[in-house]
């Protein structure tokens, strides 16, 4: 039936179509996670890298002897939280590296980082990320800084700051290193292992120290990325034209966020989004007629759904998708003619990573 009716459209209705501003808006913390549009129609009849060195370490090698990842951005959690930027990436994610070697510091050739993805989330599972290459911090007043930062996190304790704080600054073989490495907001939420080893010039490759395992009251795992729930979306106004009683109007969305007469959201954040969404009646003011039946297609599933409901949309959109939002109002048999309004509302909710996600 409905079939038929998108044949009918095709062959009567006359589209007007409003271009708004274009300017795109969120849906996240800021919003409470909802949004609400304009809806309105007029009616008119008649018409991977691989991992660390897995050699045994010499009798000489370096020696990882403690490790963190800085910043931590939440003080009320133990280990370190790296908060995700929506739409963004950081490059400032630090590992703090404290190591020495047996025939001292000139023996390091490099001291090398590998962040490594939480085993929980599909496709990442544990995998790898790239290795980066630490440097050397030399100035004694960072050294004390950066150590002054990390007990304030919590990420050593003051017995460690007071060893740590003596060993490299007072004894000729102990160094503090450090290693950058980005995180952008498609990368998954969760708890990144980080891996940490040194390598000296007789090629010996120190033993591979797991960042976190040793951090005070962490739960072992090098920093957790924290979960930020973003959607982004391009209509401002869902306007359907002019329109026919018992005929379906669409409006279809797009894969395009600069096209805003076809509604496409994106996932701008680092977990899985749900979405819901509720129609209000459309209504001809100062009547009791009104419009009530709508459908959503959504990554290929279509639903009907009634006014003042709200629908669980069923597929999530995935970490970094972009996806089209087609919609539809269906007015009924002896509608009269005339110009009808209500309002659209969105919901997101932090969705499931497996099912649609694989
Ligand atoms: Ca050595
Ligand atoms: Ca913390
Ligand atoms: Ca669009």
């Amino acid at each position: 039936m409905k079939k038929a009716m998108i044949m009918l459209v095709v062959l009567t209705m006359v589209l007007s179509v409003v271009v708004p501003s274009g300017l795109s808006g969120y849906v996240d913390e800021s919003t409470g996670w909802d949004q609400e549009w304009d809806t309105d129609a007029t009616i008119v009849l008649g018409g991977t890298t691989t991992g660390p060195g897995t050699g045994d370490p010499g009798v000489d090698a370096p020696e990882i002897e403690f490790a963190w990842v800085f910043p931590d951005e939440d003080l009320t959690k133990s280990g370190t939280q790296v908060n995700c930027v929506p739409s963004g990436s950081r490059e400032d994610v630090e590992v703090k590296i404290i190591i020495s070697d047996p025939n001292g510091l000139d023996d390091i050739e490099d001291v090398k980082a590998q962040i490594i993805y939480p085993d929980n989330v599909w496709p990442w599972c544990s995998c790898p990320k790239f290795k980066v290459s630490a440097t050397r911090i030399e100035s004694i007043s960072t050294i004390t800084s950066q150590l002054d930062g990390a007990k304030e996190a919590g990420l050593i304790t003051g017995e460690q700051y007071d060893d740590i704080h003596y060993w490299v600054i007072e004894q000729p073989a102990w160094a503090m290193y450090v290693a950058y490495f980005d995180m952008w907001y498609c990368e998954p939420a969760g708890y990144y292992d980080v891996l940490v080893w040194g390598i000296d010039n007789a090629f010996q490759i120190g033993e591979v120290y797991s960042v976190g395992e040793d951090l005070a009251g962490s739960g072992g795992f090098g920093f957790e990325f924290v979960e930020c729930l973003t959607l982004e979306y391009d209509f401002q106004s869902l306007n359907y034209g002019n329109i026919r009683p018992q005929v379906t109007q669409y409006i279809q969305g797009d894969k395009d966020l600069e096209t805003p007469q076809y509604p496409t959201v994106k996932n701008e954040g680092n977990v899985p989004i749900h979405i819901r969404i509720k129609s209000t009646p459309l209504v001809m003011e100062g009547t009791q007629y009104e419009i009530d039946k709508f459908d959503y297609k959504f990554k290929g599933e279509i639903d009907e759904y009634d006014a003042d409901v709200w629908v669980d949309i069923g597929p999530t959109l995935c970490v970094c998708n972009t996806e089209k939002l087609d919609l539809s109002i269906h007015a009924r048999e002896g509608l009269p003619q005339g110009y009808y309004t209500g309002k659209f509302y969105m919901q997101i909710y932090l969705g499931s990573w497996g099912g649609n996600c694989e």
